[in-house]
């Protein structure tokens, strides 16, 4: 179905705040199809850390002067921001971290390293992103713990029978993607997490691709640990999230050791400060966490069920556009049940030489494994193409998307 761009939302208007959004490349602009590995900066975020670093810039938490004590309010009040973005209780359940994979990796070494051992099993799905993947795996070899999939069914969604069965008492931790960067699936993670708390395991929500494109409540889904990145919603790079239930960072051991995180230090034993502090050892990630609020005010004030519906629909467009090509093969759900991204193959074209066939029409689009190399290899191909969209794009984005797809067929045949 074609939506009107009235139902959407008023990309002029947004695209106004996106200079980057102009750029051509020889003579022709540029459309941006790239989100789900980053999306672009708005000139407020950009605006924040300009002003960060021109008026308040010092390091935080250690200072009496002036400047210090501005920097540590707007650093501290990022974090009730980005708590109250996604539900969480307050600022002691939010940890500033570099990215979504750090976030995964502090709950691997801080809490899995202590708690997992031989006969206890972490359940994963067969589209997560190596970030969890990776991570799990190696966590559990070290510590003698076992990794379970649940698998993937043949239209990209999770097999909850199977994941019933695979959740059972020596289940540990659930780790599940919320949306799948490849997929474009929306898993069932409240359902999940009441699988695994039947079975009294903790359940670790990847929010990479959830937090950007539509509301999310940590505490609805009842997730014990959620992660995120700054840098594909808006935000800058160089900062995560790692959302942890109070209690559970409370009983969890520091992962990183160092100045800040500590409350005694004598030179035998040290004790550790306040969360959530405790887990932010060193100077911490000061002006993105600050431009990482205004990334969350810049999409409360579009909304996020208008985020939600605008990616939705587009990929919907854009998945009915692309279903027309003889031969195509798409990854994943139907059109009306995925999130802001759309994964294919055209025909025997590998998707390296369409993503640089479509460069040359400056599409910029993703190509290879999307970091979910099992994934590819269960569905028995090495690599695929990947548009995705954010609150900027447009209808006649994914058309000149088309338009640049007809060609490649063309040079193709
Ligand atoms: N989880 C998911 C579901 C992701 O899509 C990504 C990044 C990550 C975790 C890791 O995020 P990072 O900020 O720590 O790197 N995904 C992609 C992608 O699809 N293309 O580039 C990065």
């Amino acid at each position: 179905m074609e939506p009107k761009q009235s139902e959407l939302l008023d990309v002029e208007a947004i695209r106004k705040d996106f200079p980057i959004l102009q750029r051509e490349f020889d003579g022709t602009q540029l459309v941006y199809l790239d989100n789900a590995a980053t999306s672009q900066t708005p000139d407020q975020v950009i605006d924040t850390i300009a002003d960060y670093y021109r008026e308040t810039n010092a390091n935080v938490h250690r200072g009496l002067h002036q400047l210090s004590q501005e920097a540590s309010i707007a650093y501290e009040n990022a974090h009730d921001r980005v708590a109250e973005f996604i539900g969480a209780e307050g600022r002691e359940e939010v940890v500033f971290t570099k990215n979504a994979t750090e976030s995964m990796n502090t709950v691997a070494y801080a809490w899995g390293l202590a708690e997992l051992g031989p006969g206890d099993e972490i359940v994963m799905t067969e589209m997560e992103h190596h970030a969890a993947l990776v991570t799990w795996q190696q966590i559990a070899k070290k510590t003698g713990a076992e990794v379970k999939y649940i698998p993937v069914d043949e239209e990209g969604y999770l097999d909850m029978d199977a994941a019933r069965e695979l959740i059972t008492d020596d289940t540990e931790m659930v780790s599940v993607v919320h949306v799948s960067n490849t997929l474009g699936t929306i898993n069932p993670v409240s359902e999940l997490a009441d699988i695994a708390h039947d079975h009294d395991s903790l359940i670790f929500v990847d929010g990479a691709q959830s937090v950007p494109h539509m509301p999310v409540d940590v505490q609805d889904i009842d997730a014990d640990f959620f992660a995120f990145s700054g840098h594909k919603m808006l935000g800058p790079t160089g900062i995560g999230v790692l959302y942890g239930k109070e209690h559970l960072l409370e009983e969890m051991q520091p992962y990183l050791y160092g100045g800040m995180m500590i409350s005694k230090v004598t030179f035998e034993d040290s004790t550790w400060h306040e969360l959530p502090w405790k887990f932010e050892a060193g100077t911490p990630v000061i002006s993105q966490g600050i431009a990482l609020a205004e990334a969350c005010d810049y999409l409360d004030d579009i909304g996020m069920e208008n985020v939600e519906h605008h990616g939705e629909r587009l990929a919907e467009y854009a998945y009915d556009q692309l279903s027309e090509f003889e031969g195509i093969q798409i990854l994943g759900p139907p059109g009306d049940d995925r999130a802001a991204l759309v994964s294919f193959n055209l025909g025997s074209v590998h998707a390296h030489d369409t993503s640089e066939i479509l460069n040359d029409f400056a599409v910029a689009v993703r190509a290879g494994d999307h970091c979910t190399q099992p994934l590819h290899d269960k569905l028995g191909i090495a690599a695929s193409a990947r548009a995705s969209f954010y609150i900027y794009n447009t209808k006649a984005e994914v058309d000149k998307l088309v338009e640049a797809l007809e060609e490649t067929e063309a040079l193709f045949a």
